[in-house]
């Protein structure tokens, strides 16, 4: 098997070939990115398998066999010299939120229809300022009931320099970068800035954008589609129409960035987050539980209704255009969201028996940022001149060869003697991470995880590694750096070996990969501690241990489970519909329980559909071979009942709740999940983002929960002129 990069002292003749193959295959590339040339297309000419890999043409494809004794690769990213740890590691940049009064247009709960012009390479006429799909069914659920109190207003645009960063906390907590300072698009200050086609993100800018929400606050999150309007303006990977997942959001499926309720440039999306606990219109009604509550600006909170063992803290929002969620994932649009509760309230100082008192700061009544960080660690790949580079040929998972946090090439992050909490989250496309912390003498460090995806967990674990990590997973871990000396350095280090995008091949020693003992660019070191000076003020955070209790998950003994579903996640899918705009074909797909065969992801297929306010136990299964899928499950989190059938297999930091569930080779988890408080269409999909474009993928819906329900519910199918439903091209025998 072949690494998928050359190695680092291939010969000058080797990486010229491995050039030309990519420069060969460009035209196409671009062609394809532009939705041109169809997979069929490929397949007809020669130029793609059935299997889905680029048919073994010498010249074309850099992972065909050639004259030279190693197995292929392709050309690893230019670094143009610079070292690891040469620049400091940006915190993210805090979004402003605003009064929903600031919003012009006024949101409303229907999508907005006011007509405007489009523009001719969109086909011309006229069509919606606004991409939700119209009338009662994609209307905002209890819109008047959460009326929004927050507006964040953000753009999806090309790259450009930053003049706004907000990084929430002083230079001095930021490793001494000055925010009043222009920050040119670049991933290290001695690369090129990266073209306006290269890179889209959130405002156009780095570093990566944080939204700060508190439970019981509804926002209004309105999202402007400024890319190009010609297709073709997006440097070979990345399309123009996107939809936003608040991901793993408790909001009504209007606003959860439906695969097919994507929006086209010059349009917005107002997408209403209401930010209410799981169960809240069945438990807890009353909201008489202190510890059911959120945090006021008064410095202490308010009893809010629902569940609280439902509490959730660290999470993140993404594309989800389908087909294209990995190019444009990959591409920048990608965002974290740290919710505050009263539980989690991100002041470390307040004592009321409800606060859980994890590391952040004491100026603020909450979400101070000085000692909780968030990390997004990502492999990205550049070519020759250093922009942006995606591979969408590759259909087993795209790796990059460079390893990057919040958008920085292996940084530098300045700490004080103090515990830290860190939120990491995987925003690779297809790489797993391992991830140790060690000192400089390659010796692992114990850290506590407290949280996996968005929960705390039952009790906080020590480990010396953390578990294998999967894309789009969140861990939070704390650290404390009381026990180092100032001036030492530690590092965080990566442990998994990928040798394709299959999944992870062999997870090294901490020593091993610490030296970089591996022909994967992306193992070892990629985050240097810098120990500084001791705290200014005394740290107010609690000592962590494991027996304390952090959140206790829900009781589920008087809600009994209705019904078992099994989805079998694998290759060689089927694809039974034709629908151009809804159904994709792919070598990937998902098996719905005893109808047998996998098929390919159609967003206008209907695999399942429980009934609103029950509970299901579903069975998730790898179909073999050495893959690994992380499956992510929208709306409602789950709680890992058993791994290969057994109990004792769910290790303590996975007995929480969780949204994205890795499987493993040849695994099986089972989880259980509820379906409360809201409706619609949701989806249920391999988070290894290539595997999910190419396409395993499905809908389910929960539509009986009343007006304005239909059931089975109408599919979108937008456009720039507007957005027309048709019925669904298929509903599964035992969907319902
Ligand atoms: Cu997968």
């Amino acid at each position: 098997m072949s690494a998928i990069y050359l190695p680092e002292h291939a010969s000058r003749a080797r990486i010229r070939e491995g050039e030309r193959a990519r420069n060969n295959r460009r035209e196409i590339i671009r062609e394809r990115s532009w939705g041109r040339i169809t997979r069929r297309d490929l397949i007809k000419w020669g130029l793609l398998t059935s299997a889905g890999l680029l048919a073994p043409i010498n010249g074309l494809n850099p992972f065909v066999r050639t004259a030279f004794a190693d197995d292929g690769g392709i050309p690893r990213s230019p670094l143009f010299g610079v070292r690891p740890f040469t620049q400091p590691m940006p915190r993210f940049d805090v979004l402003p939120r605003n009064s929903a009064s600031s919003l012009n247009p006024f949101p409303t709960a229907e999508a907005n229809q006011t007509q405007q012009v489009v523009d001719a390479k969109l086909g011309g006429g006229v069509g919606p300022i606004e991409g939700r799909p119209p009338g009662k069914i994609w209307a905002h659920q209890r819109f008047a009931e959460y009326a929004p109190r927050v507006a964040v207003e953000v753009t999806q645009a090309p790259a450009t320099t930053n003049t706004t960063y907000n990084p929430g906390v002083p230079a001095s907590l930021n490793s001494g970068i000055v925010a009043a300072g222009p920050i040119p698009l670049k991933f290290h200050p001695q690369w090129p800035t990266q073209d306006p086609e290269s890179v889209w993100t959130f405002n156009g800018t780095i570093p990566p954008k944080l939204l700060q929400v508190r439970y019981g606050e509804p926002v209004l999150f309105r999202h402007h589609n400024r890319l190009p309007v010609d297709v073709g303006q997006n440097g070979g990977f990345g399309i123009h129409t996107i939809s936003t997942h608040e991901h793993n959001g408790h909001h009504g499926a209007e606003n959860d960035g439906f695969t097919g309720a994507f929006f086209f440039p010059n349009q917005f999306y107002d997408y209403h987050w209401p930010f209410v606990l799981a169960g809240h219109y069945s438990y807890n009604t009353a909201a008489d539980d202190f510890m059911a509550s959120t945090p006021n600006d008064a410095g202490s909170i308010d009893r809010i209704p629902g569940d609280w063992h439902e509490t959730m803290s660290t999470h993140w929002f993404h594309d989800h255009m389908f087909s294209y969620t990995s190019q444009n994932v990959y591409k920048g649009n990608a965002a974290m969201l740290n919710i505050y509760s009263g539980l989690d309230r991100g002041n470390e100082e307040i004592d009321d028996g409800v606060n859980l008192r994890l590391p952040s700061g004491t100026a603020q009544s909450w979400g101070n940022l000085d000692y909780d960080v968030n990390l997004m660690i990502a492999d990205k790949a550049f070519d020759s001149a250093g922009q942006l580079l995606f591979d969408i040929f590759n259909f087993d998972g795209f790796l990059g060869d460079v390893m990057t946090v919040n958008f920085a090439y292996k940084p530098y992050f300045e700490v004080e003697r103090r515990r830290y909490r860190f939120r990491i989250l995987n925003g690779a496309v297809a790489r797993f991470f391992k991830i140790a912390l060690a000192n400089a003498a390659a010796v692992a460090q114990p850290v506590t995880q407290i949280a996996n995806d968005g929960n705390l967990l039952p009790n906080p674990v020590v480990l010396t590694a953390l578990d294998e990590q999967g894309i789009a997973e969140r861990y939070d871990i704390v650290i404390d750096f009381s026990k180092y000396q100032i001036n030492e350095k530690l590092y965080l280090v990566n442990l998994t070996e990928h040798e394709d995008g299959t999944g992870p091949e062999r997870d090294l020693s901490v020593g091993d990969a610490f030296a970089g003992r591996s022909s994967d660019p992306c193992v070892g070191r990629f985050l240097e501690f810098r120990v500084v000076r001791d705290p200014s003020r005394l740290d107010q955070s609690r000592e962590l241990h494991a027996t304390d209790t952090l959140i206790p998950n829900p009781d589920l003994s008087q809600v009994p489970s209705v019904r078992e579903r099994t989805f079998v996640f694998g290759d060689d899918a089927r694809q039974t519909t034709f629908d151009p705009v809804t159904s994709f074909r792919g070598p990937w797909g998902i098996g719905t329980g005893n109808e047998g065969e996998k098929l390919a992801a159609d967003f206008g297929r209907i695999s399942a559909a429980p009934r609103y306010g029950t509970r299901e136990i579903w069975h998730l299964v790898n179909d073999g071979g050495g893959w690994d899928h992380p499956i992510h499950i929208h709306f409602e989190e789950g709680r890992i009942l058993a791994r290969n059938g057994s109990a004792s297999r769910v290790p303590p930091w996975e007995r929480g709740r969780k949204d994205v569930y890795r499987l493993r080779p040849d695994g099986s988890v089972t989880i259980t999940l509820q379906f409360r408080d809201w409706g619609g269409m949701f989806m249920e999909h391999c988070h290894n983002t290539t595997h999910e474009d190419n396409a395993m993928l499905l809908r389910w819906e929960i539509n009986d929960s009343g007006e304005p329900f239909l059931a089975p519910l109408p599919t979108p199918i937008p456009t720039p002129q507007g957005v027309t439903f048709e019925q669904p091209d298929d509903i599964l025998l035992k969907a319902f």
